[in-house]
């Protein structure tokens, strides 16, 4: 069986990886160490004791703790940098990276820290393994609009280092239309707009991310398959979802990787994308994902091929590098 094979050297696009949610433990407590961070947790092996979640809130409250000892500009670097190494060894080709700022704005670190941070990462990812990366600047669901609204306009002075905005953190209870001021203005400005919905959120918040947001791409989306119409309406305009089975796992949105609705997506024309959302505390980056989704949903090497495809396809790559990987 060489399907393992095919899964991890196909050439493929990662599209829903919060870079934030790449920082290993070992990385926190080397960054808590350099910056005099003080964490509530006495080891390593502690820790990670701790990534036992029952929903996104629960694993949401470990991600922002996590995020508290990134201070400087290197910091930013070195966990991005530490991505890429595991990106290059999946043979991604292309990357879009989702930030946080307004976790870290928060805290008093300046907005040029947070982005030249990550974008010198990026370059230098393209430079030694070719990868193509760029940067997707994200609200955080939980505060407020115009607090969206002013952390776009701080952004603006490094507008040419990010390509589009995103919209995460706790999904029910924070609609999209709350933020449809700041997506259209993000639209105005040029940028790619992309949104989380219907990960643990009701198939409404995906017509709302798509009617009142016009998004590009829904991230998660699997609560879709719930209604019909909406179904219908994703296969028709092959909306990406950038779907990420291990984060849905670990955060109990499926029982069991079995009980995983993506063979469904598949079956149903939708274009599916396979991601790895937050790897340090989901269990593994996005060979890890493909290859025990393959497993567990006993999906075949056209459906692998579709997949990649699929990610190319839905990816902000020029066309010609997405014609090149193809
Ligand atoms: C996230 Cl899994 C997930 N969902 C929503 N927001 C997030 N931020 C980081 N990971
Ligand atoms: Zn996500």
């Amino acid at each position: 069986n060489r399907l393992p094979a095919l899964l991890k050297a196909m050439p493929k696009a990662e599209l829903h990886i919060h870079i934030e949610g790449s920082l290993e433990p070992e990385l926190i407590f080397a960054l808590a160490q350099r910056n005099g961070v003080q964490l509530p947790y006495a080891d390593v092996a502690a820790l990670r004791r701790a990534y036992a979640f029952t929903n996104l809130q629960s694993f949401l409250d470990l991600y922002y703790a996590g995020a508290s000892v990134l201070l400087h500009e290197q910091d930013f670097y070195d966990m991005a940098w530490a991505y890429f190494e595991k990106a290059a060894a999946d043979h991604v080709v292309r990357a879009e990276l989702f930030f946080d700022p307004q976790t870290h704005t928060a805290r008093g670190v300046a907005m040029g820290a947070v982005i030249e941070g990550l974008h010198r990462a990026c370059r230098d990812a393209q430079a030694k393994w070719g990868i193509s990366a760029d940067l997707i600047l994200c609200f955080l669901r939980h505060l407020s609009e115009d607090d969206a609204l002013a952390t776009l306009e701080e952004a603006m002075p490094w507008r040419d280092q990010f390509i589009g905005v995103g919209l995460d953190s706790s999904e029910v209870g924070h609609p999209p239309e709350k933020f449809a001021r700041v997506f259209a203005r993000a639209r105005e400005l040029g940028l790619h707009v992309v949104a989380h919905a219907g990960e643990e959120g009701p198939p409404a918040y995906i017509w709302s991310a798509l009617d009142i947001l016009q998004v590009q791409r829904i991230d998660h989306g699997v609560q879709a398959i719930h209604d019909a119409a909406l179904m219908k309406r994703l296969a028709d305009s092959r909306m990406p979802l950038t779907v990420c089975p291990l984060s849905n796992l670990k955060l109990c949105v499926f029982k069991t990787l079995a009980d995983h609705n993506l063979g469904q997506m598949l079956d149903a024309g939708l274009c599916v994308t396979l991601n790895s959302d937050d790897p340090a505390y989901f269990g593994g980056y996005l060979n890890d994902n493909y290859l025990q989704t393959f497993a567990a949903l006993h999906l075949n090497a056209q459906q692998a091929y579709k997949l990649a495809a699929n990610s190319i396809e839905a990816s902000f790559a020029t066309e010609s590098d997405k014609h090149h990987w193809m």
